[in-house]
C-alpha cells in the first residue's frame, strides 16, 4: 500500500489518497464521517472541536460503495476555513490585508515540546506558523479517513477487528487485565474518556478537570487490540519487514506520541524468561498460546494471538499557563504563545492509533494475500489458512 496526507490545519481542506486495495471494499461517505465523529470524542478536547466540522467528500476510487482498485482520495473539509482564508490562502495576499489582521501576527515565541522552534531553524522561517499549522494533530483525521478504508478491507478480507481504549490518563490507570472486545466499543465510545471500567472513567475524568482549572494538559496511554489477525503477517527475515517494528513506526508517527509497547513491552524486561513468553498448548481449535504478554507478534511475525500495541502521548504542548520560552525577534525572554488548546486529547489518540494500526495490518495482509479484488483476497486468505503445516 502507498498512502499520503497533504493540507493545513487552518487550510481549506486535508486530503488523503491511499493506493494498492483491491476492488470491492466497501466504503461509504456515511462510514468515514462516523469515524471522524469518533475521533472527536472525548472529554478536554477545546473549543474547536465543538464548532469545527468535518466534511468528508470522496474523490476517487470509490463508487456506489464499492473501491474500485484505482486510488482512493479522499478530502476532509475545515469548516474553519472562511476565518483563515488570508492567513492560509495559496496565493499571494496584499500585505496591508495581512497587517491588518490579529490572526496573522508573527508567531515568534516558539512553543516548547512543539515542531515550532526547530521547524523555523530548519526551514529558515521568522515564525512559527508555516511550521504548526503542518504539524497539528489535525491532520490525524485524515489519517483516521484513510484508516476507515483500511478496516473495512481488513474486515472483509480476514474478518479482523480493532479496538482500542484509553489505559492511563495523567495518574488514573485502568486495572490491568481489562481487555475489552469488539462489541465494546460503542461502550467505550459513550464513556467520557473511552476507558472501560467506571471508577478509573471517573478517576480521569478528575485528572482532566483539575489540569484544566491548573492551566495545564494532560498525556496518557491508550491500547489498541487487534482480533482475528491471522498468524503470519509480517516476517523475521528484515528488520524493516517485522510487524512490530512497523506497529512502533506507525504509533510513533502519530504527533505528541513519545512511546510504544508491543504487548507487556517495557514490563518484559524485567522479569525472568520462565514468566516472560507465552507457552505454546494444543487445544481443540488447534495450536494456541496459553497466555499474551507477546502481544501478538514473535520474531516480527503475528502469532495469530490477540495484537496487542499501546501507545504513550505526552501532555499536550499547548500550555495554557504558558512554559518559558524566547522571542525570536529579540531573543529575550518570554511566554510562549497561547491562542487556546485541548486540556487532553488521549481519547481521540485511541481513534488515530486504531487507524494506524489498519493501515499497517492492511498493508500487511495486501503483501501476504494479494488479490485485485476482495473475493480473490478473501480465497487466498481461507486457502492459506487450510493449508498450514502446524494448525
Ligand atoms: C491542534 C490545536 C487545536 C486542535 C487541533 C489540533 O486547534 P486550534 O489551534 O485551531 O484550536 O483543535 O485539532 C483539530 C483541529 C482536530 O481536528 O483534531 C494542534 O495544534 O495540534
Amino acid at each position: 500500500l502507498r498512502w499520503l496526507t497533504a493540507g493545513e490545519s487552518h487550510g481549506p481542506a486535508l486530503v488523503a489518497t491511499l493506493e494498492g486495495l483491491p476492488a470491492g471494499v466497501p466504503v461509504t461517505t456515511e462510514m468515514v464521517s462516523d469515524a471522524l465523529a469518533r475521533r472527536r470524542l472525548g472529554y478536554g478536547r477545546g473549543a474547536r472541536m465543538k464548532f469545527e466540522q468535518d466534511v468528508v467528500t470522496f474523490l476517487g476510487g470509490v463508487r456506489h460503495g464499492l473501491t474500485l482498485g484505482s486510488p482512493v482520495a479522499i478530502m476532509v473539509g475545515n469548516t474553519e476555513w472562511p476565518k483563515w482564508e488570508q492567513v492560509m490562502s495559496a496565493d499571494p495576499v496584499d500585505p496591508e490585508i495581512l497587517a491588518g489582521l490579529a490572526r496573522n501576527e508573527a508567531l515568534t515565541r516558539p512553543r516548547p515540546g512543539h515542531a515550532d522552534l526547530a521547524g523555523m531553524q530548519k526551514y529558515s522561517l521568522d515564525e512559527a506558523r508555516p511550521i504548526l499549522e503542518r504539524a497539528s494533530a489535525r491532520e490525524t483525521a485524515a489519517r483516521v479517513a484513510l484508516g476507515t478504508v483500511a478496516r473495512s478491507y481488513l474486515k472483509e478480507t480476514c474478518g479482523i477487528e480493532l479496538v482500542s481504549h484509553v489505559v492511563e490518563l495523567g495518574a488514573a490507570k485502568a486495572p490491568a487485565g481489562v481487555i475489552p472486545v469488539a462489541a465494546d466499543e460503542a461502550r467505550l465510545d459513550e464513556d467520557p474518556v473511552r476507558c472501560l471500567d467506571a471508577d478509573a472513567s471517573k478517576a480521569m475524568v478528575a485528572e482532566i478537570d483539575q489540569a484544566h482549572k491548573d492551566g495545564d494538559t494532560l498525556g496518557g496511554v491508550v491500547e489498541v487490540l487487534g482480533y482475528g489477525v491471522p498468524v503470519g503477517l509480517g516476517s523475521h527475515v528484515h528488520w524493516d519487514r517485522r510487524l512490530d517494528a512497523r506497529l512502533a513506526a506507525a504509533l510513533m508517527g502519530i504527533q505528541a506520541i513519545k512511546g510504544v509497547e508491543v504487548g507487556d513491552g517495557f514490563e518484559l524486561a524485567r522479569i525472568p524468561g520462565s514468566q516472560a513468553h507465552d507457552e505454546i498448548v494444543n487445544t481443540a481449535e488447534g495450536v494456541r498460546r496459553l497466555s499474551g504478554r507477546s502481544g501478538g507478534t514473535e520474531g516480527g511475525l503475528s502469532t495469530g494471538e490477540l495484537l496487542r500495541v499501546r501507545a504513550a502521548m505526552k501532555p499536550i504542548a499547548t500550555v495554557p499557563r504558558a512554559l518559558a520560552t524566547i522571542d525570536t525577534r529579540t531573543g529575550e525572554a518570554a511566554k510562549a504563545h497561547h491562542q487556546r488548546s485541548d486540556v487532553c486529547a488521549v481519547p481521540a489518540a485511541g481513534i488515530v492509533a486504531e487507524a494506524m494500526v489498519a493501515l499497517v495490518l492492511a498493508d500487511a495482509v495486501a503483501e501476504k494475500f494479494g488479490g485485485d479484488n476482495v473475493s480473490e483476497t478473501r480465497r487466498n486468505v481461507q486457502g492459506y489458512l487450510e493449508h498450514l503445516v502446524v494448525k
